[in-house]
């Protein structure tokens, strides 16, 4: 069988992995940049790190014992990408700087094609084009009339020096969070423009001292006993919690929060300002202790009002104040809905996939779509999003797939793909528990929200999603 994977980002490469050890050789894995990594390559702003602890961050096959702080950086996860892509032999398979740009199923097969011409023909297709990689700007009247810097958080302009400037952040999210205290003692002013604020989990992120990390090498079973309480807490309890079947766990979670702000933020009237007005877990939780220390400091400002509009100076809000500014960082986040796009997805019969998810995105157990045989999803609609490592919910559907892939090709039928009606009925189940979580009944609007208004996450345990992909039931599925 030839197969195609789209991305060599983290799931792209996992599953590089996973179809070599199933004896899967012949595959090419496409990738739009010049260097694998994903997310982690992208991103490269100042205080760049994952919101999941390390040792929870990694993939089953590739332990890793010495992380260098409990949460690392981008730097270190993409080294650690780099490093299992060409330790697992995946490098030969990757075609860097090649971006498709269409994917059309015709007499069995995919044609793929990108942006230089005919990429030929595949058996079978595996999208591992990633969750947050299409950021969003803005929808701010007159940016591009800023006379100083502006990029999103996502493009670091690390030829632009901050010293001494006066710099604006617009976006109070995970990633605005961790910029603002990387770079507070350089800049001559910071002004933070939030929208809505977050609540915020306290974690120190200390670094893991030598001794510690040659333990784990040398006993890897205290590595891996780390990463079972980690799992314990992160994919289990708290993915529990979000979805309303650990009251007690998210009453917890919520304490710490609000805790958190009592303790740190010593002006009443600023921690009124920080203060959401909506349940803890409905937006992804923020973790950081350098936050609120970072937003006190004397050069820094958190701007509550309404922005108007970009003006060349800097940024007018509504209360008529010209806030100036030498740089503006968009960390505005990014379009999860993204998934497949820009690049064309024409399935069975000329179905479009852009038609298809026009009112919904919606996958049978987040994987695979009716109409598009032999086309698999990693990270598709529906896939479970929280403060968990991702990584394994790529593992757990590069698994699923494997199970997929195993039902056809020499000797089996050449085709699978889901039935309509176990597609439907796996959406109207998700529909039915999705009012219980967290996302919905929290009072808040989040980017898991897709433009109708729908979570597109998973609305069960973590439990319940590794059993469901645990191993795939054929009579959902099509053959031919
Ligand atoms: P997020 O979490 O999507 O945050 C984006 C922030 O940008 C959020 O505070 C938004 O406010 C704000 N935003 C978006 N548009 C505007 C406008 N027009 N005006 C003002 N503020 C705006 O993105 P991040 O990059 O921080 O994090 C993404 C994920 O990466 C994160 O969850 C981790 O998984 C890692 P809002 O809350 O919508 O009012």
């Amino acid at each position: 069988m030839r197969i195609a994977i789209i991305g060599a980002g983290a799931s792209g490469i996992a599953a590089g992995v996973s179809l070599l050890r199933a004896g899967y050789e012949d595959f090419v894995i496409f990738e739009k940049a010049a260097d694998v990594g994903g997310t982690w390559r992208d991103n490269t702003y100042p205080g760049v790190a994952c919101d999941v602890p390390s040792h929870l961050y990694r993939f089953s096959f590739a332990p890793k014992a010495d992380w260098t702080r409990e949460y690392a950086s981008g730097d270190e996860i993409h080294g650690y990408m780099r490093r299992v892509a060409e330790d697992f032999d995946v490098m030969p398979h990757v075609r860097l700087g090649c971006e498709l740009k269409r994917a059309e199923f015709e007499d069995g097969g995919w044609n793929l094609v990108s942006s230089s011409g005919d990429e030929g023909r595949f058996d079978a297709v595996i999208s591992a084009m990633g969750v947050l990689h299409k950021e969003v700007y803005p929808s701010i009247p007159g940016r591009e009339r800023f006379a100083g810097t502006g990029f999103h958080s996502s493009k670091w302009r690390h030829d632009i020096s901050l010293t001494g400037k006066r710099v604006g952040i617009i976006g109070a999210g995970s990633t605005s969070v961790q910029i603002l205290p990387a770079i507070i003692g350089e800049v001559a002013h910071v002004e933070l423009f939030m929208r809505t604020p977050q609540w915020i989990f306290p974690v120190d992120n200390n670094p893991i001292p030598e001794a510690k990390r040659a333990t784990f090498s040398r006993e890897p079973e205290r590595l891996q006993a780390l990463y079972e309480l980690l799992g314990d807490r992160l994919n289990h309890r708290l993915a529990a919690a979000l979805v309303g079947q650990n009251e007690e766990g998210l009453r917890e979670i919520a304490d710490a929060c609000v805790q958190n702000l009592e303790d740190n933020v010593r002006d009443p009237e600023l921690r009124e300002r920080l203060r959401p007005d909506y349940a803890v877990g409905c937006k992804r939780l923020v973790v950081s202790s350098a936050f609120y220390p970072a937003i006190q400091k004397e050069n820094a400002a958190l701007v509550t009002e309404r922005i108007a509009e970009i003006v060349p100076d800097g940024v007018l809000t509504a209360d008529g104040k010209l806030h100036e500014l030498d740089v503006i960082v968009y960390a505005t986040g990014f379009d999860p809905f993204n998934f497949h796009r820009p690049m064309k997805v024409i399935g069975r019969d000329g179905l479009d996939l852009d038609e298809v998810w026009s009112g919904a995105a919606l996958a049978l157990r987040s994987v695979m779509v009716p109409g598009f045989p032999n086309l698999f999803f990693i990270g598709g609609p529906n896939s479970p999003i929280g403060n968990f490592s991702f990584l394994l919910t790529a593992e757990t559907q590069i698994g699923y797939i494997m199970g997929l892939l195993a039902q056809i090709g020499e000797g089996r039928p050449a085709q699978i793909e889901p039935k309509a009606e176990a597609a439907e009925r796996f959406s109207r189940e998700v529909d039915a528990a999705m009012h219980q979580t967290i996302w919905v009944t929290g009072g808040c609007t989040s980017w898991y929200f897709d433009k109708n208004g729908k979570v597109a996450s998973w609305p069960w345990t973590y439990e319940r999603f590794e059993a469901e992909l645990r191993q795939p039931d054929p009579d959902e599925y099509l053959f031919a």
